[in-house]
């Protein structure tokens, strides 16, 4: 009884491991880390609103680019870890931030107080 569970194991543990070599060779195929370029968030703010408003957006790891059109300078936080900032000029113009960690990250204006953005982060 003992030998035939010791050679039951050894087998689901050949099988668990050719399981195992077969994924990381499919994901050699795949883009590496930052490879992947994320398409510009378009952000508008005009007469004190803000679009999108709240939308959920995914993105890679990486730059980020946030293309702003505005009618006054302002500024936007981007609640990546760690948190992030930066100031806008009016007319349009483009941003970047880098963000590393996948997850749920907001972008948000504090005047008006809203989320322009949700990044999935993947
Ligand atoms: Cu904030």
């Amino acid at each position: 009884m003992k030998r035939l569970g010791t050679s039951l194991a050894t087998v689901l543990l050949a099988v668990g491991l050719g399981t195992g070599l077969a994924g990381c060779g499919g994901d050699d195929g795949g883009s590496g880390d930052g490879d992947t370029a994320n398409e510009p968030i378009q952000i508008t703010f005009e007469g004190g609103d803000v679009t999108p408003k709240g939308e959920r957006v995914d993105v890679s790891t990486g730059t980020v680019t946030f293309e702003i059109t505005a009618d006054e300078p302002g500024g936007v936080h981007v609640h990546s870890s760690p948190e992030q900032e930066f100031d806008f000029e009016a007319g349009t113009n483009t941003y970047e931030v880098t963000i590393d960690t996948p997850g749920l990250v907001e972008v948000e204006s504090h005047d008006p107080e809203v989320v322009i953005v949700q990044l999935q982060v993947q």
